[in-house]
């Protein structure tokens, strides 16, 4: 790996301190040589924000991207990458996607995890993206072709009270969103997860990146009887305010115990949301039997889980709506492709994870997915700075509501070596949350 200027490379051979690595014997019969991996980079940059992409190429020259970003921890994914994962690629088939997710998965024996199964989602991506350009065609094409006519995505609204959240929900709106996510501060507490406009430790705007680049985490407070009684009247207002058409969702960002999470869905009943995320940590899957007993607004969960198993009895069980995680962090294409369709059986959709953390390959990645799906239901899009967007160069599209992918084959993302190198990365953390008394607190 290397920060800056942002390039580092495996070739056939070596490691990154030139010791021999062995080369894999690459294929087995009608393989032909010419889609060998011969090199794997891993880019970390950092434009407006920290991101790790991977970038494969083939021994014809065919080159593949996958985003490997984990916001917060981005250094450990990359020397995952680099140390562990890029020796084994050198001479593998690039075309056997589903054989290479299997053996980094098995071969790692300590399976699942944030770091792992981003980092197998980055091989994952950037082999779907290089079997899509030898076809020639978009990646959706390969997925099974598109199913709709690009993919409903929500935008953050937020504000510190009612009459910037009502702006900010018009300014949306007039961006082309037709389904609107909404925070809002809380009376008697000081700094919230989602504001935008609120000010934070380092004077930056929060923005839509809570990450703040500064030497240690920030630290936010909260109080749940305070925001218990306060979000119902947001949305009563904001439904008096906006009519009750408009899509409207919010994010509860693990904060609740099971049953304060069954008052909040319940109270907000009559404002007909369209989801509720991630009201109560879910790592006890069976905490959401309680949530869902008490209530029928539709629950999302899912933006820190990585694998099947993480939904296991969330899917079985039917107890949520939609399905949050990205294509980043759930072992790539394969592996949520595999959860989406697990989940299709009991009637849930994709609500896949789409925070500025997400990096243009990964949204590029979703909007592949989410076009060809059965069960698409929604995808989240913060858009990216325009700083993102000087490394990054896409061909996907926003229009309607919508996001669609170009006709350009693979992903349709290309990334600029030069403009990364202005760059460089720079260490940023996750605040924390303290309760008033000062306890330690779910972020
Ligand atoms: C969030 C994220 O987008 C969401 O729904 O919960 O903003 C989350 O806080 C970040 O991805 C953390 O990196
Ligand atoms: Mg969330």
């Amino acid at each position: 790996m290397s920060t800056n200027p942002s390039t580092a490379s495996a070739d056939p051979g070596t490691n990154r301190d030139d010791h021999p690595v062995p080369v894999v014997p690459a294929t087995p019969a009608g393989t032909s040589s010419g889609t060998a991996i011969v090199k794997a980079e891993v880019l970390v940059t950092s434009p407006d924000r920290n991101f790790v992409t991977l970038r494969l190429t083939t021994a014809d020259g065919v080159v593949g991207l996958g985003d490997a970003t984990l916001n917060g921890r981005e250094l450990a994914v990359a020397s995952y990458l680099q140390d562990h994962v890029v020796p084994l690629l050198m001479g593998r088939d690039a075309h056997r996607i589903e054989d290479t997710w299997q053996f980094l998965y098995r071969s790692a024996y300590w399976r699942r995890g944030p770091v792992t199964m981003a980092a197998i989602a980055a091989v994952d991506v950037a082999l779907w993206d290089i079997k899509a350009k030898l076809a020639g065609m978009p990646l959706y094409q390969l997925l099974g072709g598109a199913s709709r006519t690009g993919i409903m995505a929500y935008g953050h609204a937020s504000g510190r009270d009612l009459p910037e959240l009502f702006d900010s929900i018009r300014h949306h709106q007039e961006l082309g969103f037709r389904s609107i996510r909404v925070q809002t501060g809380i009376p008697g507490i000081d700094k919230v997860y989602g504001i935008a406009a609120q000010h934070t430790n380092t004077g930056s705007r929060y923005d839509y990146e809570p990450a703040q680049r500064a030497p240690l985490p920030a630290e936010e407070d909260w109080d749940t009887r305070a925001y218990l009684r306060h979000i119902p009247t947001v949305f009563e207002a904001v439904r008096n305010e906006f009519g009750p058409e408009l899509p409207l969702l919010h994010d509860g960002h693990h904060r609740m115990t099971p049953i304060q999470a069954a008052k909040l869905g319940k109270a907000l009943e009559p404002y007909d949301l369209f989801w509720l995320e991630d009201v109560t940590p879910a790592e006890n899957q069976d905490a959401l039997r309680l949530v869902r007993q008490h209530t029928t607004t539709p629950l999302a969960i899912g933006e820190v889980f990585n694998t099947i198993w993480d939904y296991k009895t969330l899917i079985e069980e039917q107890l949520i709506d939609y399905v949050r995680s990205p294509v980043t962090h759930a072992g790539g294409i394969t592996g949520l492709k595999r959860i989406f369709d697990y989940a299709s059986v009991y009637q849930i959709k994709s609500g896949a994870h789409g925070p500025t953390d997400v990096s243009p390959v990964g949204l590029a990645a979703a909007i592949h997915l989410g076009l060809a799906i059965p069960n698409f239901g929604i995808q989240e899009y913060m858009q990216h700075a325009p700083a993102t967007h000087e490394v990054f160069r896409t061909t996907y599209s926003f229009a309607g509501g919508r996001l669609d992918a170009s006709d350009a084959p693979g992903l349709g993302v290309e990334y600029d070596d030069e403009a990364a190198a202005a760059f460089p990365y720079e260490a940023a953390y996750l605040p924390v949350n303290r309760l008033l008394d000062g306890s330690m607190h779910d972020w």
